[in-house]
């Protein structure tokens, strides 16, 4: 069954636009410039992440896939019964479905949390009709604002499922703050948790700097939302997209670089690039097994166990509150 979309704000159409535009001046403004990785997620925008996850050499989607239904089973006994599933960025949903799948019956509400509303309501729509003995309560909002999960739900044992490693993008400070506040609005006993380890420089580069050119896409779109958002003037013939291992930070991270000295305007602003300086678009911080149980503890969260497939590329984690 489907309950209705409960958003954060009801009364704004576009929520999250005076977010953006404030977000995008200020990253304009600063130095280095930067931008925050959530705004790459427009309706192209997710539509690339998507294609991201089907390239050879984006390896942490499929890596994860392989751990979630080879270790279903077991996942399945350590979760117990009459599960509230919430799922903070839950995008177009398919490693859920290994999650739903391998959980059977045991989940009885699933909540997706998004800031993308159409392609929120389209899951809750297909989510609820392969499942129709499941609640499906979506929620719009942006996961890293407060949200609300909505307040009648059955009573159950709450879990969150935060796969892709999509912690990875923020700073270890605010990951850690993030995985708290998760903790405490959800009110979830356990945490299962998707997390990229580090590896060599020329597998991480060649993830973020595929040889298709979609991760180039995904990138340069934020410049296409700006120019059409916020009335901006980027030229996408002069910057290029560039993927940067920082061993020190232990994180990947894209860069729009400039390709010659220019001015561009956003919102009757204007910011002068000189040639070769880029806006920091996103980074993907890498994680060891102990390294993330640290940086987790100081959320409240108490590791459990955790899994790798094969190749030890990615990890789950599964943590208690
Ligand atoms: C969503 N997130 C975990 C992806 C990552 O790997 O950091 C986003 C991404 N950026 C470029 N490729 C994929």
């Amino acid at each position: 069954a489907l309950a209705g979309t409960a958003a954060d704000s009801q009364d704004d159409p576009l929520p999250f636009q005076d977010d953006f535009a404030s977000s995008v001046l200020e990253g304009l403004s600063a130095s280095p410039k930067t931008a925050e990785p959530k705004w790459l997620y427009d309706a192209l925008g997710a539509k690339l992440f998507e294609a991201i996850c089907e390239v050879d050499t984006y390896y942490p989607t499929r890596n994860e896939m392989t751990v979630l239904a080879d270790r279903a089973g077991e996942i399945a006994g350590h979760l117990g019964n009459d599960i509230i599933l919430i799922e903070p960025g839950s995008g177009e949903g398919i490693k859920v479905r290994y999650l739903l799948d391998a959980l059977g019956g045991q989940v009885t509400v699933y909540v997706p949390v998004d800031i993308a509303a159409e392609q929120l309501v389209y899951l809750g729509e297909t989510i609820s009709a392969a499942y129709p003995d499941m609640l499906v309560a979506p929620v719009v909002a942006d996961f890293t604002g407060t949200f609300e999960i909505p307040a009648d739900l059955p009573p159950g044992r709450r879990v969150l499922f935060f796969p892709g490693s999509t912690i990875g993008n923020f700073e270890p400070e605010v990951a850690s703050e993030l995985l708290k506040r998760l903790r405490e609005e959800s009110r979830a006993d356990a945490l299962l948790i998707g997390i990229d380890t580090c590896k060599d420089e020329d597998r991480l580069v060649a993830a973020y700097d595929d040889p298709v050119g979609v991760t180039a896409a995904f990138n340069k779109n934020l410049l296409n939302r700006i120019n059409r958002e916020l009335d901006g003037t980027f030229d996408l013939d002069t910057f290029h997209h560039e993927a940067r291992f920082n061993p020190d930070r232990s994180r990947v991270e894209m860069h729009l670089v400039s390709d010659r000295d220019q001015t561009v305007e956003v919102w009757g602003r204007r910011f002068s690039f000189s040639q070769g300086e880029s806006i920091h678009t996103e980074s993907s911080h890498k994680y060891s097994p102990e390294e993330f149980q640290v940086l987790a503890g100081r959320a409240g969260w108490r590791p459990d166990t955790y899994w790798k497939d094969s190749d030890g590329l990615f990890s789950l984690h599964l943590l208690k509150a």
